[in-house]
């Protein structure tokens, strides 16, 4: 048995898992999820039935791991030798803009998606405030930083560096330059091209 199932369907955020699998020099089953027929197993560790779900098989049990961000941030502790955690001096930017991109960066785009935006009276109970906001900031950071920390690629960039390729794919975030520069960069990574092939071959596997 594999280190790890991942439970998965190519057409969906399990993408973010998959690169953060390869990143990481994970040894991985992938179980393809069908919406209309999930298995019993799945829903048993994951009662919302959603993917990206893994589970560890770990020497004390297995462990259940849900939510992309958490993936991520799971499999460079699991996988140290990749080098993808963040020393000290990291560590702020790290979790900063992770946990800006699994909140709100992911509201601004889904509500944006959706055509609900917050009124001007109810920005300040927001957590994005408002797609503007949420874009402005992040573009703030990646105008000076090439990563999420700086100089140095870490398990973030590939939570963050999925948000925004995802928001540009759907062309719902604004094309620019510091966006479209940290895809390219995110893009370039071995371990991207090679997750991405997989679910791109799944993909046109599902359509025939
Ligand atoms: N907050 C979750 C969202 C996961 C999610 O919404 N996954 C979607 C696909 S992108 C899903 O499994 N949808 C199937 C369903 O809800 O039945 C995460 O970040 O992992």
């Amino acid at each position: 048995m594999a280190d790890y199932t991942f439970y998965t369907n190519p057409m969906s955020r399990g993408q973010i898992a998959r690169w953060a699998l390869h990143e990481a020099g994970a040894d991985y089953d992938a179980v393809i999820v069908q919406w209309q027929d999930k298995p019993a197993a799945f829903l048993a560790a994951n009662p919302m039935g959603k993917v990206p779900t893994l589970v560890h098989h770990a020497e004390d049990g297995d462990r259940v791991v849900t939510e992309a961000a958490a993936i991520c941030l799971y499999l460079a502790e699991m996988h140290p030798e990749a080098g993808l955690l963040p020393n000290d001096a990291e560590m702020a930017d790290y979790y900063r803009w992770t946990f800006f991109a699994a909140g709100p960066v992911e509201q601004a785009i889904t509500s944006r998606n959706f055509k609900f935006e917050p009124a001007a009276e109810q920005e300040g109970m927001a957590g994005w405030g408002s797609f503007e906001r949420t874009m402005k900031a992040l573009d703030s950071h990646f105008s000076v930083s090439k990563w999420v920390c700086g100089n140095r690629f870490t398990m973030a960039d590939v939570y963050v560096g999925s948000a925004v390729d995802w928001g540009l794919n759907f062309g719902i975030m604004p094309p620019l330059p510091s966006f479209v520069g940290y895809a390219e960069h995110c893009q370039a990574r071995p371990a991207y091209k090679a997750a991405k092939a997989i679910d791109n071959a799944l993909i046109a596997e599902m359509k025939k």
